[in-house]
């Protein structure tokens, strides 16, 4: 398969446009030269505070971002968009991405992240040239696995409905690759934060609330399992090695992580560093917030991807927590 031509030409269309990874994205796409297709859910309020924080000029926002209404549980409305857009990337980042939120709405889940896959990829199937796909797998397809750290061949062992989901639209993906030829490329990509992080993840909800009792807005930080290990990145960094997913002669699947594991405890005490604060008279537990059913030991072997890719996490464990600690503390008026 050709590789797409390089420079300003280039059309990439993201699903997930407004979240997290969508919005750094977005970011080093345009900076990239492409021309930046996203789609965006429609919602009674505006959810494009990512987006409109990348300070974008007016030019760009005018000729090379567009935004376009649907969702990836709107088949009809996903094919008209390919027709429009006829991307040659797509980076299919959108999904009900909350685990704990997964075992209350499995059905959702299910739908939007395994079947929305299958929706993009029966479009890709269907189009005479066929873009480069890329699919937003996740560590958590591991559940517990029997050895650490987890690399491509790791046997999937998903424990929550939200890693089920991941799991079939992770095959599914592998699936249209060797049955259709399609470039379609997974990456299995271990925690990655920022201070672009959801508020009801776990590492910006810490810093978010350590910023808060620094000023005296907030008393107490409620947290469920302080105990579980986890390998977390700094997604700039991540949305990084995505790219040159898609960028290789032939397509494959990628571990994305740092290699090393820290527990929550450890990120509340390095937060708690960061302002000097003791976090024993802050931090209490949340029944509301402890799983069902957690993983075991999640740590990424990313060798290949430094192999093939290039790729390597710079941003260390201690800087993550300080950069998003003291994120919040300068939207707090620091
Ligand atoms: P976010 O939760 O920040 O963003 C999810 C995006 O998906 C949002 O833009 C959201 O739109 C969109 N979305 C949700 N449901 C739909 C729908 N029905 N139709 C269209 N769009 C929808 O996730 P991240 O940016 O953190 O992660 C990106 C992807 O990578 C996700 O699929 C996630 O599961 C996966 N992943 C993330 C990891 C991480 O550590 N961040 C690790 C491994 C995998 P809206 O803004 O309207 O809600
Ligand atoms: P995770 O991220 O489930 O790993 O999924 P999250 O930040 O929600 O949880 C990380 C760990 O922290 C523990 N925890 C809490 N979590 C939340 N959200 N809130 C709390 O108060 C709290 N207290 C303790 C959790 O039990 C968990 O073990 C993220 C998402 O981005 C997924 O989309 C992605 O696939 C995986 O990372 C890899």
């Amino acid at each position: 398969m050709p590789k797409p031509p390089s420079g300003a030409s280039r059309r990439a269309f993201i699903t997930g446009i407004t979240g997290q990874d969508g919005s750094y994205l977005t970011e080093l796409l345009l900076g990239k030269g492409y021309e930046v297709h996203g789609l965006v859910r429609r919602s009674s309020s505006m959810n494009r505070d990512r987006l409109d924080a990348l300070g974008l000029a007016p030019a760009i926002r005018e000729e090379k971002l567009f935004l376009h209404y649907g969702d990836l549980s709107d088949a009809n409305g996903l094919v008209k968009l390919f027709h429009k857009i006829e991307p040659e990337e797509i980076y299919h980042l959108g999904g009900q991405s909350h685990v704990r939120i997964s075992f209350e709405s499995p059905e959702y889940t299910f739908d939007i992240n395994t079947s929305g896959t299958v929706r993009l990829l029966e479009c890709l199937r269907d189009c005479g040239k066929p873009a480069r796909f890329y699919h937003a797998s996740s560590a958590e397809m591991f559940g517990r696995p029997d050895i650490s750290p987890q690399n491509e061949t790791t046997p999937l062992r998903p424990i929550s409905p939200y890693a089920c989901s991941k799991a079939a639209a992770h095959f599914l993906t592998a699936c249209y690759r060797d049955n259709y030829g399609l470039f379609a490329c997974n990456g299995i990509l271990y925690n990655h934060e920022s201070p672009r992080r959801g508020e009801n993840f776990v590492t910006r909800k810490i810093a978010r609330g350590v910023a808060a009792i620094k000023k005296g807005r907030q008393k107490k930080l409620m947290l469920g399992n302080l105990d579980v290990k986890k390998d977390w990145g700094y997604a700039p960094e991540y949305v990084e090695a995505i790219w040159r997913m898609l960028q290789q002669e032939k397509p494959d699947d990628y571990v994305i992580a740092t290699g090393e594991a820290h527990s929550v405890k450890e990120f509340v005490e390095a937060a708690f560093e960061v302002v000097d604060l003791d976090l024993r008279k802050h931090v209490e537990t949340d029944p509301s917030q402890v799983r069902p059913a957690e993983v075991g030991l999640m740590v990424g072997d990313a060798s290949k991807a430094k192999r093939i890719l290039g790729w390597e996490p710079r941003v260390c464990f201690r800087e993550l927590v300080r950069l998003m600690v003291e994120a919040e503390m300068k939207l707090l008026g620091d």
